[in-house]
């Protein structure tokens, strides 16, 4: 009905016109790729060819536009890596927090944990005096008793090992029992004591763990020691 109706109106028309809209008084002999009014293959790639170059031209855009955002998603952007690198460090951070807690120990190597405090039990033999020495060089004391439960602790360890030095003495004064800390001897530990000490048997001045309990002997002798220091513990940082 269409094609009727502009047959009708503008006269005569090519199909090919029809559909590409245009409509020319020029003689169709005159038109290249036009033989006897017949469109030939170039005719049509002459008269598509602007449309073509067109969507060649959009399809060359398009590819551009593609690898160019390909490009940009490929480059590292800021925000997200400043906060990935903290991460990574916060991770690293806290694992070398982990590590350290499963090192940090109360005591240092070779000294023993009880109720707060390390000791040390001595593997050589001193004085008394060169025993006290030695704690000290360590930042300890030689062990003072300050509870039953320690005593016992003390006792048994002594036992199994032979005669130990303890950091009590009675050189300032004969009789008169003090720790290396300068405190008295309370009355409620004298009961530790071994049955019939202190004795002062040829001038003894200095405590030790003998057998089941004390003992005073001779400062001179070479026994073994503990020491005792107060824990380090580890600064969770
Ligand atoms: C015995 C007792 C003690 C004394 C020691 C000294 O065991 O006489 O009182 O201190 O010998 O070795
Ligand atoms: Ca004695």
């Amino acid at each position: 009905m269409f094609q009727a109706t502009r047959e009708q109106s503008l006269g005569p028309v090519e199909e090919d016109d029809l559909i590409s809209g245009e409509h020319s008084d020029a003689p169709r002999d005159l038109e290249p790729g036009r033989v006897q009014g017949v469109m030939t293959f170039a005719g049509h790639l002459r008269s598509h060819l602007s449309l073509v170059l067109q969507l060649l031209c959009l399809l060359l855009c398009a590819v551009l536009l593609v690898a160019i955002l390909a490009q940009v998603s490929k480059v590292p952007s800021c925000h997200q890596q400043v906060p990935s690198k903290t991460q990574e460090i916060r991770r690293d951070v806290m694992q070398l927090k982990a590590g350290l807690a499963n090192l940090c120990r109360p005591c240092p190597w070779d000294w023993t944990f009880f109720q707060g405090h390390c000791y040390f039990f001595s593997k050589s033999q001193r004085n008394w005096h060169d025993s006290v020495s030695a704690c000290q060089d360590v930042g300890a004391q030689l062990v003072i008793v300050r509870s039953d439960e320690e005593q016992f602790f003390l006792q048994l360890n002594a036992k199994s090992r032979g005669p130990t030095w303890m950091g009590l003495s009675d050189l300032k004064k004969e009789g008169t029992w003090h720790w290396v800390d300068g405190s008295p001897l309370m009355l409620s530990f004298m009961q530790y004591w071994n049955p019939g000490e202190p004795n002062n048997h040829q001038e003894e001045d200095c405590g030790e763990f003998k057998n089941n309990g004390w003992n005073d002997d001779q400062c001179s002798k070479d026994k073994f020691w503990v020491c005792k220091r107060p824990t380090a513990p580890c600064e969770a940082a």
